[in-house]
């Protein structure tokens, strides 16, 4: 069984953007909860229509209804090489049930790589909400809108943000500088990924 990675961290911290490199270097697969659920509301599935309407408020999707693809899809064959969850958990309760399903076949994380920009909630949000307002300009992302970036934030820091004393228990969490440039992140991210042994 290969290296089982966790990103933490609030939206626009550059999960998506680090996992991209991450994978391919340690022959990860990736699984974006995000990307996931915009494939499934682009192909119109049950749980993509039904993801669409939180997901454009800027509200989290039901935990059952995440629980559920993810679990699934870590029973796969494919997710025995190792893996990266890019956006998932980010609930206590999604936490506690991935370390279930995880338990239950006598495994568990390797290490949570908690993305953190700038110490400050100040900082922090000048900050994701430029990134992500210069983003929505682009990517034509719903939810790249100040307004619902901003109800994103207060999301994260009411049910992600505990995530992180959960994860502190577990003793494998890793704190990284997320406001630095992107290869100087990378940089971080691998000097802890090259020390792993699995
Ligand atoms: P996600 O798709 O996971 O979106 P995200 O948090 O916005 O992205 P990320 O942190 O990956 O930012 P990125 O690297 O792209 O989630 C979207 C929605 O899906 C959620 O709101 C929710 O509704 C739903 N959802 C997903 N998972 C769920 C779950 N488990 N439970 C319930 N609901 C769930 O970076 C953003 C921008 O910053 C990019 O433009 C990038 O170029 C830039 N950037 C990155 N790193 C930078 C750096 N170091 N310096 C400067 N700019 C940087």
């Amino acid at each position: 069984m290969g290296m089982k990675v966790v990103f933490v961290g609030p939206p626009g911290a550059g999960k998506g953007t680090q996992a991209e490199n991450i994978v391919k270097k340690y022959g990860l697969l990736h699984l974006s909860t995000g990307d996931m659920l915009r494939a499934a509301r682009d192909a119109k599935t049950p749980v993509g229509l039904e993801a669409e309407k939180y997901m454009s408020a800027g509200q989290l999707v039901p935990d059952e209804v995440i629980i559920k693809v993810i679990v699934e899809r870590l029973a796969q064959p494919d997710a025995e090489r190792g893996y990266l969850l890019d956006g998932f958990p980010r609930t206590v309760v999604q936490a506690e049930e991935l370390d279930k399903s995880l338990a239950a076949k006598g495994e568990k994380l390797d290490v949570i790589l908690h993305l953190a920009v700038f110490d400050t909630e100040e900082e922090e949000t000048k900050e994701l909400v430029r990134r992500l307002v210069e983003r929505g300009r682009t990517s034509g992302r719903s939810d790249d809108t100040e307004e619902v970036i901003r109800q994103r934030l207060d999301v994260y820091h009411k049910q992600t943000a505990p995530l992180i004393d959960y994860y502190k228990k577990s003793g494998n969490l890793v704190k990284i500088h997320g406001e630095k440039s992107i290869p100087e992140v990378a940089a971080q991210v691998e000097s802890i990924l090259d020390n792993i042994q699995v």
